[in-house]
């Protein structure tokens, strides 16, 4: 079915999860809906807030600029705009637009009646997101916890905290997520290359320019089988995907979020749990 008369059979009303019919259309190529509007209302008042906030700030630099949390003594409080109000704002924005954002792909899914696989997964990175500004400076009683929004700020918040738990990396969730980071960049190469491979196997060398054909899948089986006695399938490969992507995300929330709230020492120290065990006297 060519792509012109696929949209016109599912460019159909329905499935909305709120405003019903009124929002139900296209701009050009994009859905809209009730979410398309809140994305662009979020994103807009957030943008216009950041370059206010650089307007009033020190420098044009770009790698410069820097919304700042609010101090510590401000606690859960409000602050003033030009005293981290701007931060607590633009994250209200923020995290309005990543959850229109969401919302519209749910919608989208709907009208196309396949799963929630993208939403689901884009919550993951909102999760992750909402963790380092919201629940762990709620869980430590001040915003000012939130990390700073600038290019070279940001780099020196993670550094910064990272040092205060002296080695981040012997953080156990640390550990896992960054696993679950190298083990996600693995699947995908294995899986990127093995379909290139198969899809545009070259030339074969005999006749004239054609193309040799398109491989099927079990040559992507047997390829692994070949090699490590194992396929996972052209399915699995997707889910596993999908499983690491996911799991690097959730971790790396939970690696920070128990940096403070739940272990308060260096993250070495943590490891002290072996030597105090009891089996050694
Ligand atoms: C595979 C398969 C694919 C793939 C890949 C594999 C035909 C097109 C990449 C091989 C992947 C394996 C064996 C899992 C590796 C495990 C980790 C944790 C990286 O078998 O089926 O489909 O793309």
């Amino acid at each position: 079915m060519a792509l012109l008369s696929f949209e016109r059979k599912y460019r159909v009303r329905g499935g909305t999860l709120l405003g019903g019919d009124l929002f139900d259309f296209w701009v050009g190529p994009f859905y809209v809906g009730f979410f398309g509007l809140t994305t662009a209302f979020f994103s807009a008042v957030g943008t216009a807030l950041i370059l206010y906030g650089a307007a009033i700030g020190p420098t044009w630099n770009i790698w410069r600029i820097s919304i700042a949390p609010p101090d510590l003594s401000y606690g859960l409080g409000l602050a003033p705009l030009a005293e981290g109000g701007l931060w607590q704002i633009i994250t209200i924005c923020a995290i309005g637009a990543f959850a229109s954002w969401a919302l519209r792909e749910v919608e989208i899914c709907r009208k196309l009646g396949i799963g929630y696989h993208v939403p689901f997964a884009f919550s993951v990175a909102i999760f992750a997101y909402v963790t380092l500004v919201v629940i762990r400076p709620m869980l430590l009683g001040a915003w000012g916890h939130g990390f700073p929004y600038g290019i070279f700020s940001h780099l020196d918040w993670v550094s910064n905290v990272g040092y205060q738990y002296l080695h981040f990396h012997y953080n156990p969730a640390h550990m896992l997520a960054v696993s679950l980071f190298f083990t996600t960049t693995l699947a995908l190469s294995l899986h990127g290359g093995l379909i290139l491979s198969a899809a545009n196997p070259g030339r074969d060398g005999t006749l004239e320019n054609k193309p040799m054909e398109v491989k099927t899948p079990e040559y992507e089986d047997t390829f692994f089988r070949d090699i490590i006695g194992y396929s996972v399938g052209t399915l699995g490969i997707h889910r596993l995907g999908l499983i690491l992507a996911l799991n690097a995300g959730f971790w790396s929330a939970v690696c920070i979020v128990i940096s403070g709230p739940l272990w308060n020492q260096g993250w070495p120290q943590w490891w002290n749990w072996w030597l105090d065990l009891p089996i050694w006297s």
